[in-house]
């Protein structure tokens, strides 16, 4: 048994004094490279993380759905014939529910839309996914909410359609405009593998990362500037990719190719061209991450990342001060690559880096947070680990 497991079941029986039908658990995920592309239909490719969310999940004999986590202090307990009025919420306003209970919430309401049906359930949730971090906390509690009510409702649903489902309750639910590219993480993870996923088809594709056998391991450089995606920048750079578009005349970025790029300059402000330039260059890194992972292993993609932060920071201006540090510390104390992973405006970035100078490399990040003022940084390597499941 996992903490999370473990804490799942307890706060379960603590909740309703009876045992769950099961537990089911879905993970985080880092994003190796393919940043703010996706809800521009284009290329991603992440991994899930070991770090999971816990839903431990027992039936009713009424029609009502009882949530509770670890990590709030009072259950929330609707009608399910009441989700309808509940959602959606307008994107980016306040959801009719706490923040955290829209997310399970949403996921059985958006199930309900996609036709599933069933009786009531209560569902105790607990999460080691680090919240706040840019890694997925959110698609994690989706994964793991609509597997149990898939499973136990019976509704025969298959991933794509749950990281669908994950996705509305995301966007209409809770009111943060994002794309799809972590709840497919979060379901189609596969150990040692990232998911290179086409955004505008929803096909996906395991690339091995090999970092282990190369020698290699991913740290995980956790700023701990929180940030949140139902406000603000996020959605602010997501209206500047959707006018770069209909500037160029095409429906998505996806259409848009490096070639175009100076017709692009010549059309529109110098900030929109900046958000569509990295938008641009972002997918066609993904495509050469891609072909040289497989072609060459991880060793060679460490360009790629580095210019993918640069996109990041200069172009699309989504880093923090403290992202910045991470990845010139990692960077100045020999990793191959780093760049921050996520959404951006705090959370985490990613260093590619020796086995062997993972202690060197964290107490370098550590010392340049020191040296800037900033708090201290949480470090931790992580593998590609399985998607969403049934763990008991
Ligand atoms: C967040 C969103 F949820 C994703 O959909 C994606 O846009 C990402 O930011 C940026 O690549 O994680």
């Amino acid at each position: 048994m996992t903490a999370a497991q473990d804490s799942a079941r307890a706060l379960f029986s603590a909740l309703t004094g009876y045992e769950p039908d099961g537990l089911w658990s879905a993970p985080g995920r880092v994003n190796l490279i393919g940043e703010h592309t996706d809800y521009n239909e284009g290329f991603v490719l992440p991994f899930a993380i070991p770090h999971r969310t816990v839903a431990a999940v027992g039936t009713r004999d009424d029609g009502r759905i009882r949530v509770a986590s670890t990590f709030a202090d009072d259950a929330v307990e609707v009608g399910l014939d009441e989700l309808v009025s509940l959602f959606p919420t307008r994107t980016g306003s306040q959801p009719a529910v706490p923040e955290w209970a829209a997310y399970p919430l949403g996921v059985a309401w958006a199930l309900q839309l996609a036709g599933a049906s069933g009786h009531g359930v209560d569902i105790a949730i607990a999460s080691d996914v680090p919240v706040g971090a840019g890694l997925s906390s959110s698609a994690a509690i989706e994964g793991a909410t609509a597997s149990a009510l898939n499973d136990l409702w019976d509704a025969g649903l298959d991933r794509v359609a749950l990281a669908r489902v994950g996705r509305r309750a995301e966007n209409e639910a809770v009111g943060a405009p994002t794309g799809i590219m972590d709840q497919m993480a979060s379901m189609l993870g596969e150990p040692d593998e990232a998911i290179f996923l086409d955004c505008r088809s929803l096909e996906a594709q395991t690339v091995p990362v090999g970092a282990a056998a190369s020698g290699l391991a991913i740290l995980v450089m956790d700023t701990r500037v929180k940030h949140a995606h139902s406000t603000g920048g996020y959605g602010e750079r997501r209206a500047s990719c959707e006018k770069g578009a209909a500037v160029m005349g095409v429906s998505s970025l996806r259409d848009v190719s490096v070639a175009d790029l100076p017709r692009a300059e010549e059309l529109m402000d110098d900030v929109t061209f900046r958000r569509v330039r990295h938008i641009v260059t972002e997918n066609q890194r993904v495509l050469d991450t891609v072909r040289v992972l497989r072609e060459q292993g991880a060793r060679a993609i460490g360009e790629l990342l580095i210019a993918s932060h640069a996109s990041m920071r200069d172009d699309f201006e989504i880093s923090v001060p403290e992202l910045d540090t991470a990845v010139e510390a990692a960077l100045a104390a020999g990793a191959i690559g780093a760049r921050m992973t996520g959404g951006g405006f705090g959370g985490a970035a990613i260093a590619l880096i020796e086995q062997s100078a993972v202690d060197a490399v964290s107490a370098a990040v550590e010392d340049a947070f020191a040296q800037a003022g900033f708090g201290a940084p949480h470090l931790f390597t992580v593998v590609p680990a399985a998607g969403a499941h049934r763990d008991a």
